[in-house]
């Protein structure tokens, strides 16, 4: 459970994100299949250039559904349920990835924000994100 504090530090980041999910989550993608080549896998049909409308597509809905959650941090197991039904049931993506999504997450938080982003913001994403993962991932079987 996050903090009044970290909710704040989250909600703070979100704001300079919202209205560009689709840009900022193609440079996500992007970044997690360059660094971690093993988890482009699970995205066969998706291409490599940052304006491949598909990329950018997918970016959008992930980056939307971080959204939900950021307005949903007391409430994730509900709000997250049925992308966590998809992701354990149909996608069955392998949960190790979800460490390496979220370390790309900050590298690309870092770069936009830069000297706005503050150690208190990198811990509360940290926790936030991992929060949202563990909730994606535990209904795996
Ligand atoms: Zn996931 C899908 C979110 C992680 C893989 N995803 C998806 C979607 C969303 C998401 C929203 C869409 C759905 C629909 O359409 O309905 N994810 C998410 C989030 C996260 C994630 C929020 C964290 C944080 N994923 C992940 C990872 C991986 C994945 C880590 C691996 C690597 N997903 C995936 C896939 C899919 C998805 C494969 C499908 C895609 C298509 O279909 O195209």
């Amino acid at each position: 459970m996050l903090s009044a504090q970290e909710r704040a530090h989250v909600a703070q980041v979100w704001d300079l994100i919202a209205g560009h999910e689709a840009a900022f989550g193609a440079e996500l993608l992007l970044r997690l299949f360059t660094v971690y080549p093993s988890t482009k896998i699970y995205f066969k049909h998706l291409g490599v250039c940052p304006d491949e409308a598909q990329l950018l597509t997918h970016g959008q809905r992930l980056l939307e559904a971080v959204g939900v959650a950021v307005q949903h941090t007391d409430h994730l197991r509900a709000a997250l349920s049925p992308l966590a039904d998809l992701h354990a049931q149909v996608l069955r993506v392998d949960p190790a990835n979800f460490p390496l999504l979220i370390q790309c997450f900050h590298v690309m938080l870092a770069s936009h924000l830069q000297g706005e982003f503050t150690v208190q913001m990198q811990a509360a994403w940290d926790k936030f994100l991992t929060e949202v993962a563990m909730v994606l991932t535990e209904k795996y079987q």
